[in-house]
């Protein structure tokens, strides 16, 4: 795959104008991002986003995955590492800020610390992680859960994504050699620190510019199977079908009623559903949807799992059907490091910038890290809430100020 990036090196790099560069790589017809794992757009904007580092003499490289790394050497030799970044990859059609914010801000983080006070003592190094978001192979964190030693080869090698082509095979096409595989773990990373976009309207609504983060949910997802039987839309008498989408339609609305019931900060989601044979004129022998499920304790998530996955059984067993349930990530909830967080508010009360202490929904590399060494999460306001989408907006004003509080974090971490 030709990587043509030298037309990309002289951009401005102000946030703005790389944010902008930055979505240029898989920018969609709606003025989204579409930048799936080990596509050629994912390819093109891992080596521009090196590119740019090499020129502002970071040592740039990549680990057997794919995650891509800039490195500012320190002075002392403890060998630890203050790693700061997100994820490149996006959600198909999804919006120009998440993750790409986060790498990019890492970046001109440590642009601007290394210009203002040259070499720190303790090496830091601004990471673009290959995968979070799980939206091309049902797997997520691909990245993270590599470098702290969680996933390998082992975990994907029968995994295919929505068109049929294999994991190892899109690893291959994108450069980086299976057979070469040697697991990427990390173990001098000392603290992680992830600035992101919050995906949501609570920094909105209160007026706030830097969210604190305390803890990031647990997150379950699954893959539900309905097996019915396909028969003749119009010979076959309501009584005689084995409808597979009036059969989903019924756990999902089950589902729905169960998670309002429950709990207000409980969240579950049917995103992506698959219908066979999916034509007007035939009962659906089959359906395939994703569930998405998420709170902040782990004791409500098995309490709510336990509770609609025996519904959704006995629901099957009624309409004579046959369900396959796979689960396909486990991610606990995680709390962020108590002392960096006392340091963030801190910098956020010392440069005037109004924050707020709050829970993520949405999942992040973050709280791989977080169960391994002291990480702490940044939000900036979404504008309307609004993410995974086009419409993905915040505003120069909050980006740079999200910017500011991070460089200063890093100065006390590694200065
Ligand atoms: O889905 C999420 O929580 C995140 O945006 N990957
Ligand atoms: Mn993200
Ligand atoms: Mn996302």
């Amino acid at each position: 795959m030709a990587i043509q990036i030298e037309k990309f090196i002289d951009e401005k790099d102000d946030v703005a104008s790389m944010i902008e560069w930055l979505a240029s790589f898989g920018a969609t017809e709606s003025n989204g991002v579409t930048r799936l794992l080990y596509s050629e757009e994912w390819m093109s904007a891992q080596h521009a986003m090196k590119a740019k580092m090499e020129k502002e003499s970071l040592i740039t490289y990549f680990d057997s995955v794919g995650n891509m790394f800039g490195r500012l050497e320190g002075t002392d030799s403890t060998g630890e590492t203050i790693l700061t970044g997100s994820h490149i990859d996006t959600v198909k059609d999804g919006g120009k800020y998440d993750g790409a914010y986060g790498v990019i801000a890492s970046f001109l983080a440590v642009k601007r610390l290394f210009k203002a006070y040259g070499q720190p003592r303790k090496t830091i190094e601004v990471v673009s992680f290959c995968e979070e978001e799980g939206s091309r192979f049902p797997l997520t964190f691909w990245g993270s859960r590599n470098i702290k030693g969680v996933y390998g080869l082992e975990n994907v090698k029968h995994l295919k994504d929505t068109e049929g082509i294999s994991f190892l095979e899109a690893m291959k096409k994108s450069g980086f050699e299976p057979e070469a595989y040697m697991p990427p773990v990390r173990d001098d990373i000392d603290r992680f620190v992830e600035i992101h976009i919050e995906q949501g309207m609570v920094l909105e609504k209160n007026e706030n510019t830097i969210g604190v983060v305390s803890h990031i949910v647990g997150q379950r997802r699954y893959t539900v199977k309905i097996i019915g039987e396909s028969n003749h839309a119009g010979t076959t008498p309501m009584s005689y079908r084995k409808d597979a989408v009036s059969a989903a339609a019924e756990f999902i609305s089950f589902l729905t009623k169960k998670a309002k019931g429950m709990d207000s900060d409980l969240v579950a989601t049917v995103g992506r559903m698959d219908v066979e044979p999916n034509v007007p004129n035939v009962i659906a022998g089959e359906v395939e949807f994703s569930l998405d499920i998420r709170h902040h304790e782990e004791v409500i998530l098995d309490r709510f799992c336990k509770e609609i996955f025996a519904a959704f059984d006995a629901l099957a067993k009624e309409a004579d059907m046959k369900m396959e349930i796979s689960q396909w990530m486990d991610v606990k909830p995680v709390a962020m490091d108590r002392e960096m967080n006392r340091l963030v508010r801190k910098i956020a009360e010392d440069k005037n910038i109004p924050y707020q202490d709050m829970i993520s929904g949405a999942g992040h590399d973050a709280q791989v890290f977080g169960s391994f060494c002291p990480t702490c999460l940044l939000f900036v306001p979404s504008k309307d809430g609004v993410s995974h989408s086009p419409k993905e907006f915040t505003s120069v004003p909050d980006l740079e100020r999200g910017i500011d509080v991070l460089s200063e974090i890093l100065y006390k971490l590694a200065y």
